[in-house]
Protein backbone atom coordinates (compact mmCIF):
# COMPACT_ATOMS: atom_id res chain seq x y z
CA UNK A 1 0.00 0.00 0.00
CA UNK A 2 1.06 3.51 -1.36
CA UNK A 3 0.87 6.52 1.20
CA UNK A 4 -0.10 9.37 -0.66
CA UNK A 5 1.84 11.93 1.77
CA UNK A 6 -0.67 14.89 1.34
CA UNK A 7 -2.79 12.49 3.79
CA UNK A 8 -0.02 12.87 6.48
CA UNK A 9 -1.52 14.70 9.29
CA UNK A 10 0.21 18.52 8.77
CA UNK A 11 1.24 18.28 12.82
CA UNK A 12 3.16 15.07 12.00
CA UNK A 13 5.00 17.00 9.32
CA UNK A 14 5.52 19.83 11.50
CA UNK A 15 6.43 18.39 14.78
CA UNK A 16 6.91 14.37 15.29
CA UNK A 17 9.07 14.54 11.62
CA UNK A 18 12.01 16.81 12.80
CA UNK A 19 11.73 15.08 16.10
CA UNK A 20 12.28 11.79 14.62
CA UNK A 21 15.10 12.94 12.13
CA UNK A 22 16.79 14.14 15.42
CA UNK A 23 16.42 11.24 17.73
CA UNK A 24 17.49 8.88 14.47
CA UNK A 25 21.02 10.69 14.21
CA UNK A 26 21.54 10.83 17.46
CA UNK A 27 21.31 7.25 17.37
CA UNK A 28 24.79 7.70 15.30
CA UNK A 29 26.75 7.91 18.43
CA UNK A 30 25.86 5.71 21.47
CA UNK A 31 28.36 5.90 24.83
CA UNK A 32 28.65 3.60 27.40
CA UNK A 33 31.51 3.60 30.27
CA UNK A 34 34.78 4.43 28.71
CA UNK A 35 33.48 3.71 25.17
CA UNK A 36 31.54 5.26 22.18
CA UNK A 37 29.94 2.97 19.29
CA UNK A 38 29.73 5.01 16.31
CA UNK A 39 27.23 4.43 13.06
CA UNK A 40 28.77 3.63 9.70
CA UNK A 41 27.08 7.46 8.63
CA UNK A 42 28.61 9.46 11.32
CA UNK A 43 30.74 11.58 9.74
CA UNK A 44 34.55 12.95 10.55
CA UNK A 45 33.26 15.82 12.63
CA UNK A 46 31.12 13.72 14.57
CA UNK A 47 33.30 11.32 15.56
CA UNK A 48 36.28 13.80 16.60
CA UNK A 49 32.95 15.11 19.03
CA UNK A 50 32.39 11.64 20.52
CA UNK A 51 36.55 11.08 20.40
CA UNK A 52 37.05 14.07 22.50
CA UNK A 53 33.97 13.11 24.83
CA UNK A 54 35.26 9.79 25.65
CA UNK A 55 36.40 9.35 29.55
CA UNK A 56 38.48 7.87 31.47
CA UNK A 57 37.35 4.98 34.16
CA UNK A 58 38.35 6.35 37.62
CA UNK A 59 41.02 3.17 38.03
CA UNK A 60 42.07 4.71 34.92
CA UNK A 61 42.49 7.64 36.33
CA UNK A 62 44.69 6.83 39.55
CA UNK A 63 46.48 4.05 37.44
CA UNK A 64 47.94 7.23 35.60
CA UNK A 65 48.40 9.43 38.39
CA UNK A 66 51.32 6.57 39.37
CA UNK A 67 53.12 7.55 36.25
CA UNK A 68 56.39 5.97 37.32
CA UNK A 69 56.03 2.07 38.51
CA UNK A 70 58.03 -0.76 38.66
CA UNK A 71 58.20 -4.35 37.46
CA UNK A 72 60.45 -7.29 39.57
CA UNK A 73 61.02 -10.22 37.57
CA UNK A 74 62.01 -12.85 40.05
CA UNK A 75 62.45 -16.37 40.04
CA UNK A 76 63.77 -19.62 39.16
CA UNK A 77 65.24 -17.54 35.98
CA UNK A 78 66.94 -15.49 38.46
CA UNK A 79 69.56 -18.64 39.47
CA UNK A 80 69.60 -20.68 36.21
CA UNK A 81 70.55 -17.56 33.93
CA UNK A 82 67.37 -18.00 31.84
CA UNK A 83 64.65 -15.73 30.70
CA UNK A 84 62.29 -18.23 29.98
CA UNK A 85 62.09 -21.18 32.31
CA UNK A 86 61.00 -24.84 30.90
CA UNK A 87 58.98 -25.34 33.89
CA UNK A 88 61.00 -28.61 34.18
CA UNK A 89 63.57 -26.44 36.83
CA UNK A 90 63.83 -27.89 40.52
CA UNK A 91 62.04 -25.77 43.01
CA UNK A 92 65.09 -26.34 45.06
CA UNK A 93 67.20 -23.65 42.38
CA UNK A 94 64.94 -20.97 43.86
CA UNK A 95 67.40 -19.89 47.02
CA UNK A 96 67.77 -16.40 47.36
CA UNK A 97 70.07 -16.06 50.51
CA UNK A 98 69.31 -12.45 51.77
CA UNK A 99 66.08 -11.73 50.29
CA UNK A 100 64.75 -8.63 51.55
CA UNK A 101 61.48 -7.00 50.50
CA UNK A 102 61.86 -3.78 52.15
CA UNK A 103 65.17 -3.45 50.36
CA UNK A 104 62.88 -3.34 46.86
CA UNK A 105 60.65 -1.17 48.04
CA UNK A 106 62.60 1.59 49.57
CA UNK A 107 64.77 1.52 46.49
CA UNK A 108 62.39 2.12 44.27
CA UNK A 109 60.29 5.00 46.36
CA UNK A 110 63.33 6.82 46.57
CA UNK A 111 63.56 6.54 42.85
CA UNK A 112 59.88 8.31 42.62
CA UNK A 113 57.73 5.03 42.10
CA UNK A 114 54.47 4.46 43.24
CA UNK A 115 53.94 0.67 42.41
CA UNK A 116 55.25 -2.50 42.00
CA UNK A 117 54.25 -5.25 39.73
CA UNK A 118 55.83 -8.60 40.68
CA UNK A 119 55.86 -11.96 38.51
CA UNK A 120 54.25 -13.43 41.14
CA UNK A 121 54.30 -16.58 38.22
CA UNK A 122 56.07 -16.07 34.87
CA UNK A 123 55.77 -18.63 31.93
CA UNK A 124 57.62 -21.74 33.81
CA UNK A 125 54.85 -21.70 36.12
CA UNK A 126 56.58 -21.37 39.49
CA UNK A 127 54.85 -19.26 42.12
CA UNK A 128 55.85 -16.85 44.05
CA UNK A 129 53.30 -17.72 46.48
CA UNK A 130 52.43 -21.04 48.05
CA UNK A 131 49.63 -21.71 45.90
CA UNK A 132 46.88 -24.46 47.07
CA UNK A 133 46.43 -25.56 43.38
CA UNK A 134 49.82 -26.59 42.64
CA UNK A 135 53.36 -28.03 43.98
CA UNK A 136 55.53 -26.14 41.60
CA UNK A 137 56.10 -23.35 44.23
CA UNK A 138 57.84 -21.75 46.65
CA UNK A 139 56.36 -24.43 49.30
CA UNK A 140 58.88 -27.02 47.46
CA UNK A 141 62.19 -24.65 47.57
CA UNK A 142 64.62 -24.41 50.17
CA UNK A 143 63.95 -20.80 51.08
CA UNK A 144 62.16 -19.75 54.20
CA UNK A 145 62.29 -23.86 54.83
CA UNK A 146 59.53 -24.00 52.26
CA UNK A 147 57.65 -21.76 54.67
CA UNK A 148 57.55 -18.78 53.04
CA UNK A 149 55.35 -16.62 51.08
CA UNK A 150 56.96 -13.89 49.06
CA UNK A 151 54.06 -12.05 47.59
CA UNK A 152 52.65 -11.55 51.25
CA UNK A 153 56.58 -10.05 52.49
CA UNK A 154 56.05 -7.73 49.41
CA UNK A 155 52.74 -6.56 50.43
CA UNK A 156 54.07 -5.71 53.62
CA UNK A 157 56.81 -3.87 52.15
CA UNK A 158 54.73 -1.81 50.07
CA UNK A 159 52.41 -1.05 52.96
CA UNK A 160 55.02 -0.41 55.12
CA UNK A 161 56.28 2.66 52.89
CA UNK A 162 53.03 3.08 51.11
CA UNK A 163 53.38 2.02 47.26
CA UNK A 164 50.68 0.04 45.82
CA UNK A 165 51.24 -3.38 44.81
CA UNK A 166 50.36 -5.26 41.37
CA UNK A 167 50.72 -8.92 39.75
CA UNK A 168 52.17 -10.58 36.98
CA UNK A 169 50.51 -13.49 36.50
CA UNK A 170 51.34 -15.44 33.17
CA UNK A 171 48.56 -17.53 31.43
CA UNK A 172 51.08 -19.35 29.66
CA UNK A 173 52.52 -22.12 32.39
CA UNK A 174 55.30 -24.66 31.27
CA UNK A 175 54.56 -26.61 33.72
CA UNK A 176 51.07 -27.42 34.69
CA UNK A 177 49.86 -30.44 33.50
CA UNK A 178 46.25 -28.80 32.48
CA UNK A 179 47.69 -26.23 30.34
CA UNK A 180 46.01 -26.96 26.77
CA UNK A 181 43.04 -29.14 28.23
CA UNK A 182 41.11 -25.59 28.16
CA UNK A 183 38.25 -25.77 30.34
CA UNK A 184 40.17 -27.50 33.29
CA UNK A 185 43.17 -25.16 32.98
CA UNK A 186 41.06 -22.19 32.87
CA UNK A 187 39.84 -23.51 36.33
CA UNK A 188 43.26 -23.74 37.54
CA UNK A 189 44.52 -20.27 36.24
CA UNK A 190 41.13 -18.69 37.83
CA UNK A 191 41.64 -20.31 41.29
CA UNK A 192 45.50 -18.73 41.42
CA UNK A 193 43.81 -15.75 40.45
CA UNK A 194 41.84 -16.04 43.15
CA UNK A 195 44.51 -16.53 45.68
CA UNK A 196 46.11 -13.94 44.36
CA UNK A 197 43.36 -11.46 44.51
CA UNK A 198 41.85 -12.44 47.89
CA UNK A 199 44.78 -12.96 50.33
CA UNK A 200 47.17 -9.46 49.90
CA UNK A 201 45.05 -6.90 49.97
CA UNK A 202 45.04 -4.15 47.61
CA UNK A 203 46.03 -5.08 44.61
CA UNK A 204 45.78 -2.10 41.66
CA UNK A 205 47.15 -3.71 38.64
CA UNK A 206 46.86 -7.06 37.01
CA UNK A 207 49.36 -7.46 34.05
CA UNK A 208 48.36 -10.30 31.70
CA UNK A 209 50.69 -11.45 29.34
CA UNK A 210 48.94 -12.72 26.32
CA UNK A 211 52.35 -15.40 25.69
CA UNK A 212 50.68 -18.42 24.55
CA UNK A 213 53.09 -21.33 23.80
CA UNK A 214 52.78 -25.28 24.23
CA UNK A 215 52.17 -26.67 27.61
CA UNK A 216 54.08 -30.13 28.49
CA UNK A 217 51.68 -32.29 26.73
CA UNK A 218 52.13 -30.36 23.38
CA UNK A 219 48.82 -28.36 23.22
CA UNK A 220 47.85 -24.88 23.11
CA UNK A 221 45.42 -23.53 25.56
CA UNK A 222 42.77 -21.53 24.71
CA UNK A 223 42.29 -18.26 27.71
CA UNK A 224 39.20 -17.52 29.21
CA UNK A 225 40.02 -13.83 29.15
CA UNK A 226 36.58 -12.87 29.66
CA UNK A 227 35.98 -15.19 32.76
CA UNK A 228 39.34 -14.16 34.14
CA UNK A 229 38.27 -10.11 33.87
CA UNK A 230 34.93 -11.29 35.82
CA UNK A 231 37.00 -12.45 38.83
CA UNK A 232 39.47 -9.13 38.85
CA UNK A 233 36.45 -7.21 38.73
CA UNK A 234 34.66 -8.60 41.32
CA UNK A 235 38.00 -9.01 43.88
CA UNK A 236 39.64 -5.90 43.23
CA UNK A 237 37.14 -3.46 41.33
CA UNK A 238 39.78 -0.89 41.67
CA UNK A 239 42.49 -2.43 39.94
CA UNK A 240 43.60 -1.36 35.97
CA UNK A 241 43.73 -4.56 33.76
CA UNK A 242 46.86 -4.28 31.89
CA UNK A 243 47.86 -5.76 28.76
CA UNK A 244 45.85 -8.54 27.74
CA UNK A 245 42.66 -6.75 29.19
CA UNK A 246 40.99 -3.52 28.69
CA UNK A 247 42.03 -1.14 30.95
CA UNK A 248 45.33 -0.48 29.86
CA UNK A 249 47.48 -0.67 26.71
CA UNK A 250 51.17 -2.00 25.85
CA UNK A 251 53.26 0.82 23.91
CA UNK A 252 54.18 -1.58 21.08
CA UNK A 253 57.98 -2.12 22.21
CA UNK A 254 59.86 -3.29 25.06
CA UNK A 255 62.77 -0.60 24.33
CA UNK A 256 60.87 2.02 26.31
CA UNK A 257 59.77 4.08 23.54
CA UNK A 258 56.32 6.42 23.19
CA UNK A 259 54.81 7.57 20.32
CA UNK A 260 55.61 11.33 19.94
CA UNK A 261 51.49 11.61 19.77
CA UNK A 262 50.31 9.20 22.71
CA UNK A 263 46.56 9.05 22.07
CA UNK A 264 44.45 7.74 25.37
CA UNK A 265 41.30 7.72 22.70
CA UNK A 266 41.64 5.03 19.69
CA UNK A 267 39.66 3.34 17.68
CA UNK A 268 39.07 -0.55 18.19
CA UNK A 269 37.56 -3.38 17.13
CA UNK A 270 34.00 -3.99 17.97
CA UNK A 271 33.73 -5.87 21.86
CA UNK A 272 37.52 -6.13 21.08
CA UNK A 273 39.82 -4.85 23.80
CA UNK A 274 42.95 -6.91 24.18
CA UNK A 275 46.24 -6.79 22.51
CA UNK A 276 46.08 -9.67 20.20
CA UNK A 277 42.82 -8.58 19.29
CA UNK A 278 42.78 -5.23 18.81
CA UNK A 279 42.94 -2.86 15.70
CA UNK A 280 45.75 -3.96 13.28
CA UNK A 281 47.42 -0.94 14.57
CA UNK A 282 48.70 -2.24 17.14
CA UNK A 283 50.36 -4.99 16.04
CA UNK A 284 54.37 -4.88 17.61
CA UNK A 285 55.24 -1.49 17.04
CA UNK A 286 59.15 -2.66 15.38
CA UNK A 287 62.09 -1.58 17.56
CA UNK A 288 63.85 0.61 14.45
CA UNK A 289 61.51 3.29 15.54
CA UNK A 290 57.61 2.91 14.09
CA UNK A 291 56.00 5.71 15.86
CA UNK A 292 53.02 6.19 13.80
CA UNK A 293 50.33 7.71 15.77
CA UNK A 294 46.90 5.25 17.11
CA UNK A 295 44.57 8.09 17.33
CA UNK A 296 44.82 11.01 15.12
CA UNK A 297 41.84 12.33 12.69
CA UNK A 298 43.37 10.48 9.83
CA UNK A 299 43.41 6.90 12.26
CA UNK A 300 39.84 8.03 13.98
CA UNK A 301 38.24 8.17 9.63
CA UNK A 302 36.59 4.95 9.58
CA UNK A 303 36.87 4.14 13.58
CA UNK A 304 33.72 2.50 14.86
CA UNK A 305 34.32 1.98 18.23
CA UNK A 306 36.34 4.64 20.49
CA UNK A 307 37.61 3.72 23.63
CA UNK A 308 40.38 5.01 26.43
CA UNK A 309 42.85 2.94 26.63
CA UNK A 310 46.25 4.45 27.65
CA UNK A 311 49.32 3.39 27.50
CA UNK A 312 52.02 1.73 29.53
CA UNK A 313 55.49 1.86 28.50
CA UNK A 314 57.69 -0.69 29.85
CA UNK A 315 61.09 -1.91 29.45
CA UNK A 316 64.12 -3.23 31.95
CA UNK A 317 66.84 -1.21 33.66
CA UNK A 318 68.94 -3.93 32.24
CA UNK A 319 69.04 -5.90 28.60
CA UNK A 320 67.08 -8.49 30.12
CA UNK A 321 63.98 -8.68 32.13
CA UNK A 322 65.00 -11.44 34.70
CA UNK A 323 68.84 -10.90 36.82
CA UNK A 324 71.46 -11.89 34.80
CA UNK A 325 75.39 -11.68 36.40
CA UNK A 326 76.92 -10.88 32.87
CA UNK A 327 74.97 -7.51 33.02
CA UNK A 328 75.88 -6.16 35.91
CA UNK A 329 77.67 -3.49 33.93
CA UNK A 330 74.87 -3.16 31.75
CA UNK A 331 72.53 -1.12 33.84
CA UNK A 332 70.93 1.64 31.65
CA UNK A 333 72.68 5.00 31.91
CA UNK A 334 71.01 7.69 33.64
CA UNK A 335 70.49 9.85 30.23
CA UNK A 336 68.83 6.70 29.21
CA UNK A 337 66.50 6.40 31.55
CA UNK A 338 65.36 9.85 32.25
CA UNK A 339 65.02 10.28 28.39
CA UNK A 340 62.73 7.75 28.51
CA UNK A 341 61.14 8.79 31.89
CA UNK A 342 60.66 12.47 29.91
CA UNK A 343 59.32 11.46 26.94
CA UNK A 344 56.46 7.90 28.66
CA UNK A 345 55.63 9.88 31.91
CA UNK A 346 55.81 13.20 29.93
CA UNK A 347 54.41 11.44 26.66
CA UNK A 348 50.90 10.73 27.84
CA UNK A 349 51.87 7.53 29.54
CA UNK A 350 52.90 5.71 32.19
CA UNK A 351 56.55 4.13 32.73
CA UNK A 352 57.24 0.69 34.19
CA UNK A 353 61.10 -0.02 34.90
CA UNK A 354 61.59 -3.63 35.59
CA UNK A 355 64.77 -4.01 37.92
CA UNK A 356 65.11 -7.78 38.59
CA UNK A 357 66.68 -8.71 41.59
CA UNK A 358 69.88 -10.58 42.30
CA UNK A 359 70.66 -14.01 43.91
CA UNK A 360 70.71 -13.06 47.13
CA UNK A 361 67.26 -11.67 46.61
CA UNK A 362 68.58 -8.10 46.49
CA UNK A 363 68.37 -4.84 44.07
CA UNK A 364 72.03 -4.80 42.62
CA UNK A 365 74.07 -1.78 44.10
CA UNK A 366 74.22 -1.20 40.22
CA UNK A 367 70.63 -0.44 39.25
CA UNK A 368 70.18 1.02 43.35
CA UNK A 369 72.82 3.75 42.75
CA UNK A 370 70.93 4.22 39.29
CA UNK A 371 67.56 4.52 40.74
CA UNK A 372 68.80 7.02 43.70
CA UNK A 373 69.84 9.09 40.56
CA UNK A 374 66.85 9.39 39.26
CA UNK A 375 65.22 10.38 42.45
CA UNK A 376 67.96 12.65 43.17
CA UNK A 377 67.35 14.41 39.26
CA UNK A 378 63.34 14.42 39.43
CA UNK A 379 62.95 16.19 42.80
CA UNK A 380 66.16 18.58 41.84
CA UNK A 381 63.94 19.45 38.84
CA UNK A 382 60.48 19.45 40.17
CA UNK A 383 61.44 21.04 43.85
CA UNK A 384 60.44 25.00 42.63
CA UNK A 385 57.29 25.68 40.27
CA UNK A 386 58.20 29.00 38.69
CA UNK A 387 54.88 29.44 37.43
CA UNK A 388 53.30 29.22 41.51
CA UNK A 389 53.28 32.87 41.62
CA UNK A 390 52.74 33.98 38.11
CA UNK A 391 50.00 36.11 36.13
CA UNK A 392 47.98 34.35 33.84
CA UNK A 393 45.67 35.39 31.34
CA UNK A 394 43.10 34.21 28.93
CA UNK A 395 40.88 34.94 26.17
CA UNK A 396 37.97 32.98 27.06
CA UNK A 397 36.62 31.18 29.57
CA UNK A 398 33.75 28.70 29.67
CA UNK A 399 30.63 30.71 30.45
CA UNK A 400 33.38 33.49 32.84
CA UNK A 401 32.52 31.10 35.25
CA UNK A 402 35.16 31.26 38.04
CA UNK A 403 35.14 27.85 38.34
CA UNK A 404 37.06 27.16 35.28
CA UNK A 405 39.01 30.56 35.53
CA UNK A 406 42.78 30.40 34.23
CA UNK A 407 44.16 30.72 37.84
CA UNK A 408 42.89 26.83 38.23
CA UNK A 409 46.11 26.57 35.83
CA UNK A 410 49.03 27.28 38.38
CA UNK A 411 47.19 26.61 41.92
CA UNK A 412 48.96 22.89 42.01
CA UNK A 413 45.64 21.60 41.90
CA UNK A 414 45.17 19.20 39.47
CA UNK A 415 41.71 18.97 40.52
CA UNK A 416 41.07 22.06 39.26
CA UNK A 417 41.09 23.04 35.71
CA UNK A 418 40.88 25.90 33.14
CA UNK A 419 38.32 25.59 30.32
CA UNK A 420 36.93 27.90 27.42
CA UNK A 421 33.43 27.52 25.68
CA UNK A 422 32.76 25.06 23.65
CA UNK A 423 33.38 25.01 20.31
CA UNK A 424 36.84 27.27 21.21
CA UNK A 425 39.46 25.02 19.06
CA UNK A 426 42.30 27.27 19.45
CA UNK A 427 43.75 29.54 22.42
CA UNK A 428 46.47 31.52 24.11
CA UNK A 429 47.42 31.46 27.30
CA UNK A 430 49.71 34.21 28.93
CA UNK A 431 51.92 33.63 31.44
CA UNK A 432 53.73 36.56 33.12
CA UNK A 433 56.51 35.30 35.96
CA UNK A 434 56.91 39.05 37.07
CA UNK A 435 60.60 38.87 36.93
CA UNK A 436 62.90 37.50 35.04
CA UNK A 437 63.42 33.74 35.60
CA UNK A 438 65.87 30.55 33.78
CA UNK A 439 64.34 27.36 33.05
CA UNK A 440 64.35 24.54 30.96
CA UNK A 441 61.70 22.31 31.60
CA UNK A 442 57.93 23.45 31.19
CA UNK A 443 54.85 20.56 32.21
CA UNK A 444 51.25 20.75 30.94
CA UNK A 445 48.74 18.84 32.07
CA UNK A 446 45.10 18.20 30.39
CA UNK A 447 41.99 17.86 32.93
CA UNK A 448 41.46 13.47 31.55
CA UNK A 449 38.50 13.19 33.27
CA UNK A 450 36.70 15.50 30.69
CA UNK A 451 38.54 13.57 27.94
CA UNK A 452 41.68 14.16 25.64
CA UNK A 453 41.76 16.82 23.24
CA UNK A 454 44.90 19.02 22.28
CA UNK A 455 45.98 18.15 19.11
CA UNK A 456 48.67 20.67 18.36
CA UNK A 457 50.24 23.50 20.48
CA UNK A 458 53.19 25.75 21.36
CA UNK A 459 55.51 27.21 23.79
CA UNK A 460 56.90 31.03 22.92
CA UNK A 461 58.42 33.24 25.21
CA UNK A 462 59.38 37.15 24.94
CA UNK A 463 62.68 37.85 24.60
CA UNK A 464 62.61 41.71 24.95
CA UNK A 465 61.85 42.61 21.24
CA UNK A 466 59.77 39.76 19.83
CA UNK A 467 57.81 36.37 20.78
CA UNK A 468 60.75 33.86 20.19
CA UNK A 469 59.04 29.72 19.34
CA UNK A 470 60.57 27.40 22.45
CA UNK A 471 58.69 24.22 21.59
CA UNK A 472 56.07 22.92 19.74
CA UNK A 473 54.18 19.73 19.90
CA UNK A 474 51.30 17.64 19.25
CA UNK A 475 48.71 16.05 22.15
CA UNK A 476 49.23 16.86 25.93
CA UNK A 477 46.86 14.01 27.53
CA UNK A 478 47.51 13.45 31.26
CA UNK A 479 50.88 14.96 31.23
CA UNK A 480 53.18 16.65 28.56
CA UNK A 481 56.81 17.79 29.52
CA UNK A 482 59.07 19.89 27.30
CA UNK A 483 62.67 20.02 27.85
CA UNK A 484 64.78 22.30 26.15
CA UNK A 485 68.17 24.40 25.98
CA UNK A 486 68.03 26.63 29.29
CA UNK A 487 65.98 29.69 28.58
CA UNK A 488 65.69 33.23 30.68
CA UNK A 489 62.07 34.94 30.39
CA UNK A 490 59.67 37.22 31.81
CA UNK A 491 56.95 36.07 29.54
CA UNK A 492 55.69 33.26 27.75
CA UNK A 493 52.51 32.32 25.90
CA UNK A 494 50.98 28.88 25.37
CA UNK A 495 49.40 28.71 21.96
CA UNK A 496 46.89 25.80 21.76
CA UNK A 497 46.82 25.55 17.57
CA UNK A 498 44.26 23.21 17.56
CA UNK A 499 41.99 21.43 20.13
CA UNK A 500 38.68 18.76 19.68
CA UNK A 501 35.66 20.40 20.63
CA UNK A 502 37.39 22.57 23.28
CA UNK A 503 40.91 22.40 25.40
CA UNK A 504 40.99 21.93 28.85
CA UNK A 505 43.97 22.14 30.98
CA UNK A 506 44.33 21.62 34.68
CA UNK A 507 47.94 22.71 35.02
CA UNK A 508 51.11 24.68 33.94
CA UNK A 509 54.66 23.93 35.41
CA UNK A 510 57.75 26.05 34.97
CA UNK A 511 60.77 24.55 35.84
CA UNK A 512 64.94 24.85 36.07
CA UNK A 513 66.28 21.25 35.67
CA UNK A 514 69.87 20.17 36.01
CA UNK A 515 71.27 19.66 32.79
CA UNK A 516 71.92 16.12 31.33
CA UNK A 517 74.91 15.05 30.52
C1 LIG B 1 56.95 -10.79 27.80
C2 LIG B 1 57.50 -12.04 28.48
O1 LIG B 1 57.61 -13.10 27.56
C3 LIG B 1 58.84 -11.63 29.03
O2 LIG B 1 59.53 -12.71 29.60
C4 LIG B 1 58.61 -10.52 30.05
O3 LIG B 1 57.90 -11.04 31.14
C5 LIG B 1 57.86 -9.36 29.40
C6 LIG B 1 57.51 -8.25 30.35
O4 LIG B 1 56.68 -9.82 28.79
O5 LIG B 1 55.87 -11.00 27.01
Amino acid sequence: MKTDIRKIPVTFLLFFLPALLFLSSCQRIEIEEGRVFLSPEADIHEIIKAAASVTPSDRQIAWQELEFTAFIHFGPNTFTGRQWGTGQEDPAVFAPTELDTDQWVRVCRDAGMKLIIITAKHHDGFCLWPSQYTEYSVKNSSWREGKGDLIAELADSCRKYSLKLGIYLSPWDRHEKTYGDSPAYNRFFINQLKELLTNYGEITEVWFDGACGEGPNGKRQVYDWEAYYRVVRKLQPDAVIAVCGPDVRWCGNEAGKTRPSEWSVIPMMPDKIRREDADPAFARMQEDGHLEDLGSRKKLKNARVLAWYPAEVNTSIRPSWFYDLREDNKVKSLRELLNIYFSSVGGNSVFLLNIPPDTRGLIHENDACRLQEIGRFLRVTFDEDLAERAIVSVAETKDNNPLYSAENLIDGNTASYWMPDENTESAVIALNLKKRKKFNTIVLQEYIPKGQRIESFQVDFWDGFEWVELARSTTVGYKRILRFEQVSAQKLRIIINKSRLCPTLSGIGIYLGPELR
